[in-house]
């Protein structure tokens, strides 16, 4: 038996469904990655599994099994109780390996104050500097620009994720008059400029085609951006193999949709970062697939994966959300956990049943959450 346990990974997974359809997906997730669990990790049901497990435990190439803590920090839970997250918020999440994400947001609540009290801390606390978001046109699923081919999109947008726009420094005078002022202060410091440029420019170089596109406004925004350039031209110089260009972010948003094929890694702030890949996402057949990892590259805290869609009112809790972002974030976040084998087995299911046009109504299907989880899982398992 404890040869068994030397062997057995155990990935402690923090699950915050949050609100909306985030409960949805997420509870879609967490059934698509006990499958994936109980094919490829300790628990495999099938004959074939189990002598494959047996396999592996002679070689000592180790199992895998999940273990998550469901997490009530939501919009509801804070309409009730008065808070989103308890004190000892970070305490709780640094005993997990990963953090897995639903989606935040809730009319009854206004949007900055669901955001700050428990996505945007998150990020901050745990050191999550990287908000990777890759785009690509999976098997099965058409652009809805008829110019955009399959072959022309594939992208990985690197977002900053812990300073800029998003810095909530600022304040109002006068508030609730006529002559009321609001200031929201941009924050860009040279060290969080240059470790999301590294990120960035690593991530160029470990895909084929070697090119990272930086983007600002820094004809408009002298200060902020002016540095953003700079430290972009000066950490290129470390890294020659790549092929860089730099775009404003309005012509970016008309090169993305009439020139796709020219792009391939995007670096740029959180905010021009959070809206291309929302752009992004509709190229590649729509919001609803499109996965977000939330990286502490040291990895001194847990990284956190979420859909990059919200929590979408309007069809919450009619069961109709499209789980595969949910579904793609899940696969990163277990390819985070070093799991590449079944990272790959669950991109491989999703394409497989968006392939066989097992979609929902976003993506021009007529299936719904559960029709689209229990045929991943059908994937997951053959
Ligand atoms: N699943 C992610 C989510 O709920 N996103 C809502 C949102 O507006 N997020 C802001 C952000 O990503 O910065």
């Amino acid at each position: 038996v404890s040869s068994i346990h030397s062997v057995k990974k155990v990935h402690r997974i923090a699950c915050i469904p949050g609100d909306g359809i985030g409960t949805e997906i997420t509870e879609a997730a967490i059934q698509v990655l006990t499958t994936l669990q109980k094919t490829l990790g300790w628990f495999s049901s099938t004959i074939f599994g189990r002598l494959f497990m047996i396999l592996k435990l002679a070689l000592l190439l180790g199992t895998f099994e999940f273990d998550f803590t469901h997490l009530d920090w939501s919009s509801k839970a804070y309409l009730e109780r008065g808070w989103y997250m308890p004190p000892d918020w970070a305490d709780q999440l640094r005993k997990h390996d990963a953090i897995y994400f639903g989606a935040v947001g809730w009319p009854d609540v206004p949007d900055h104050i669901s955001l700050w009290n428990l996505i945007l801390p998150i990020r901050k606390v745990m050191s999550q500097y990287v908000n990777l978001r890759p785009t690509r046109i999976l098997e099965g699923i058409a652009s809805p620009m008829a110019n955009v081919k399959r072959e022309d999109l594939d992208w990985v947008i690197v977002r900053e994720n812990s300073e800029g726009e998003y810095s909530g420094q600022g304040g109002t005078s006068h508030e609730d008059t006529p002559h009321a002022v609001a200031t929201e202060i941009s924050i860009f410091s040279q060290v969080g400029i240059e470790r999301i440029m590294h990120f960035a420019f690593q991530t160029a170089l470990s895909r084929p085609r070697k090119k990272l596109t930086m983007v600002t406004k820094s004809n408009a925004q002298r200060h902020g951006m002016v540095l953003w350039d700079k430290v972009f031209y000066t950490v290129a110089k470390e890294y020659p193999d790549v092929e860089i260009d730099k775009m404003l972010v309005d012509a970016m948003t008309v090169r993305m949709v009439l020139h796709p094929a020219s792009l391939d890694t995007i670096v740029a702030t959180n905010l021009h970062a959070d809206i291309l890949s929302d752009l992004a996402a509709a190229l590649s057949g729509s919001i609803g697939i499109a996965p977000s990892s939330n990286l502490d590259p040291t990895r001194k805290n847990p990284s956190m994966f979420e859909p990059i869609h919200g929590s979408a009112p309007d069809i919450a809790g009619k069961g109709i959300a499209n789980p595969v972002g949910a579904f793609w974030s899940a696969a990163e976040m277990v390819r985070w956990l070093g799991e590449e084998k079944a990272a790959d087995t669950l991109m491989k299911a999703i394409e497989n049943v968006t392939q066989a046009g097992v979609k929902t109504k976003d993506l021009g299907g007529s299936e719904n959450t559960k029709g689209v989880t229990e045929a991943v899982c059908k994937e997951i398992e053959k």
